[in-house]
């Protein structure tokens, strides 16, 4: 004999009037058992409503927007026959011929319809935003248009679900992200086209390395500026004849166990020296490009260079420290960077950035601005040059420098007075005491 079970809302807990967000079979349907049948949805959770039968569905009691409580009226189910034998569970069954009354009371047996809790809501659902109609009329589970709202995903995109009859799924919106971001990163939101790939392969031995996450962070970081920022190098060159001599003899007076001086050291001062009198690079732009953020406190990041990549220690308050101090802050910061000791803490909140390659050599470069500060300067190899003084060449000891900066806050003019400024003070280091 068919059996028509009525499929009910169970025990909910004591909540009442719980949403229904989702019907999902239709009259003539069939269905498996344990298939969704509604996706019901309270403030705390969603929750699937599975059949507790296999069969036809009969008819249907509830639509999107009705709200029910326990032992509410879902549906009826005309049992199949292999179901008859034996995964009926035990709801109550009616004759087929029986009329069903629309709202019946609740049953006081708990009955095998139970709800799933698909997912903790983060809040009430009446403080997030609903959805907007596209998004109720996607096929899928509130936990999944929930999910997607989370993601900022518009649901109504997703065009084919890989769920029963194309419902999406919470894969299928993961999928989706994915492929905007691929395509995003393509694209790179500015139209640019995507890299071709090749396959090096083809001409050659190769060996795949796999770039360490200092050398992806910084690519990225760099790729960033670059795409945002509109850069202009300056370049400059300073004569450090005397300072070099000064330097010279300072270091004659040192122990070998005392930490020398190198020249970045009176750059560092120099560099210090031209932020006081130009406050616009000791800055950070805002991030509505409307505001320009001075900074009292001058916190200079140094490039150093580690078996890892790329790192930018930041020495504190150089304003307030001495060619020693600083000498031996430097000397014991790189050491760490270079052991790969350095707290995080200790790479941030710098206004400017050093990058010295003078050590290695090189005439010039255009080293990529440490954004959100606003200017970086690059230095190479100092080496004799002969520089006409008026009456004769003499041999001079010149400094390459570089100076790459924001154009939205630094006007070209600025950048050169700037760097006068700094060649100025490197030219002649007692001007670093006024
Ligand atoms: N011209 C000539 N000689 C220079 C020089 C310059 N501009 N800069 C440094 N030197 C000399 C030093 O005097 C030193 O000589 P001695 O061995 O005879 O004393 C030697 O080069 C090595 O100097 P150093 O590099 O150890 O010391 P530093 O204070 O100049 O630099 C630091 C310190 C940490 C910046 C450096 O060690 C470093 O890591 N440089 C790499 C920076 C980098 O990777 N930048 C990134 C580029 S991409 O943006």
């Amino acid at each position: 004999m068919a059996l028509l079970i009525e499929i009910k809302v169970p025990d909910v807990g004591n909540v009442a009037d719980i949403d229904v967000v989702d019907v999902l079979v239709k009259p003539g349907d069939e269905v498996k058992l344990e298939q969704t049948l509604a996706v019901l949805e309270t403030d705390k959770a969603s929750m699937d409503l599975p059949s507790s039968a296999a069969g036809t569905v009969q008819e249907l009691f509830i639509k999107p927007g009705d709200k029910v409580s326990e032992g509410t009226l879902i549906a009826t189910v005309l049992a199949s026959a292999e179901a008859d034998s034996a995964e009926q569970p035990e709801q109550p069954a009616v004759e087929a011929s029986a009329p069903v009354e629309k709202a019946p009371e609740p049953v006081s047996e708990p009955v095998a319809v139970k709800p799933e809790p698909v997912a903790a809501k983060p809040e009430p659902i009446s403080e997030t935003p609903a959805g907007n109609i596209s998004d109720h009329a996607a096929h899928a589970t509130p936990a999944v248009r929930l999910y997607a709202r989370e993601l900022g995903v518009e649901i109504h995109k997703i065009t084919a679900g890989s769920g029963r009859k194309g419902r999406i799924l919470k894969d299928d919106v993961k999928n989706f992200v994915k492929k905007v971001m691929a395509e995003g990163v393509a694209q790179s939101g500015s139209g640019i086209p995507a890299m071709p790939t090749v396959d090096f392969s083809q001409f050659g031995e190769i060996e795949e390395q796999k770039l360490n996450k200092i050398k992806r962070l910084t690519g990225q970081n760099l790729s960033r500026v670059w795409l945002n920022l509109p850069m202009v190098t300056y370049h400059e060159e300073a004569d450090i004849t005397e300072m070099e001599a000064f330097r010279n003899a300072l270091n004659a007076e040192k122990s070998k166990d005392d930490i020398k001086i190198t020249g970045l050291i009176f750059i560092i001062k120099a560099l210090v020296a031209a932020l006081e009198q130009f406050p616009q690079f000791n800055a950070s732009l805002s991030a509505d490009g409307e505001k320009l953020i001075l900074k009292k406190y001058f916190n200079i990041g140094i490039a150093v260079d580690t078996p890892n990549g790329l790192v930018v220690p930041v020495l504190r308050n150089v304003n307030r420290k001495g060619i020693n101090e600083l000498s031996a802050e430097l000397a014991e910061t790189s050491n760490r960077a270079r052991l790969g000791k350095l707290m995080p803490a200790e790479m941030q909140g710098g206004c400017i950035t050093i990058s010295s390659l003078g050590g290695i050599g090189g005439t010039a470069f255009t080293p990529i601005v440490n954004a959100p500060e606003v200017a970086i300067l690059g230095v190479t190899r100092a080496k004799m040059q002969p520089v006409w003084n008026g009456n004769e060449f003499v041999p001079r000891l010149m400094l390459p420098l570089d100076l790459t900066y924001d154009h939205r806050v630094i006007d070209g003019v600025e950048g050169a007075r700037f760097m006068a400024a700094i060649k100025q003070y490197l030219g002649d280091i007692r001007r670093l005491l006024l």
